[in-house]
């Protein structure tokens, strides 16, 4: 049987794509396993015993399980440093400003993405949700804009060259965009996500998370996301 490094728990469509690329981008074997949102499985005792919050993604490694993107990215960026997933150097400062510009994406901008995206899911009040989506959407343009500055300057987040952080910054754009965010406002973010999304990682990222949707709709539990209007 095959070695493998990693067993993956992810679904498609989710924040569990960049580390589904991250696993492409390293080259090397590993497992998924696909986390049924509309069968509940993301509440099952079995998946709640791998991943306490409910959540994709959760990653399995000989070492035991991790949860939180942020923190699977370190580890696969310092496990596997030749695969460049993060430009880690050893310097405490400048390893903690890569890690600065991880969490900015993790725990800055994703929230806002699920505020943006699935309203219903802060406030369950379905008045509420345009008022939660404006107030996304204002702090999104405001957070969205350095980034923005930066790729007007140069092709990657981190500089000339590509890294994990390029991958996350393109689920948040496929995302919101899919969601209404108009792509015109950010035009170098928007040609960002079309270089991004040539890498080959990013392509076989994708034909997973194609081949798991067939999955879902073969079980009838494909994903009809909600018509939000603003
Ligand atoms: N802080 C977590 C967030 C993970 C997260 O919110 N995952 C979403 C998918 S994008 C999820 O599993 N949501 C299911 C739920 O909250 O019920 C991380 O960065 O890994």
């Amino acid at each position: 049987m095959t070695r493998t490094i990693a067993k993956l728990y992810f679904a498609p469509s989710t924040c569990a794509r960049v580390t589904l690329t991250a696993l492409e981008e390293i080259g090397q074997p590993f497992e998924t396993r696909l986390v049924a949102f509309m069968a509940g499985e993301h509440r099952s005792e079995e998946y709640l015993a791998i991943n306490p919050s409910g959540k994709v993604p959760a990653l399995k490694t000989e070492t035991g399980v991790l949860t939180q993107n942020g923190a699977i990215l370190l580890y696969l960026a310092q496990t596997y440093p030749d695969a460049g997933l993060l430009p880690l150097s050893g310097d405490p400062h400048a390893d903690a400003s890569v890690v600065s510009a991880l969490f900015r994406l993790s725990s800055d901008l994703h929230p806002l993405v699920t505020r943006f995206v699935i309203p219903g899911m802060i406030l369950s009040d379905p008045a509420a949700s345009p008022h939660v989506r404006m107030k996304a959407e204002e702090v999104l343009k405001l957070q969205l804009a350095p980034i923005a500055a930066q790729l007007a300057t140069q092709d990657w987040m981190m500089g000339d060259r590509w890294s994990i952080l390029d991958a996350y910054l393109a689920w948040i754009w496929f995302r919101i965009t899919g969601a209404g965010f108009e792509p015109a406002i950010f035009p170098t973010i928007a040609s960002h996500y079309d270089r991004a999304n040539e890498r080959p990682s990013a392509k076989a990222a994708l034909l997973r998370e194609a081949r798991a949707q067939e999955e879902l709709a073969a079980r009838g539990l494909a994903f009809v996301p909600p018509n939000i209007k603003k």
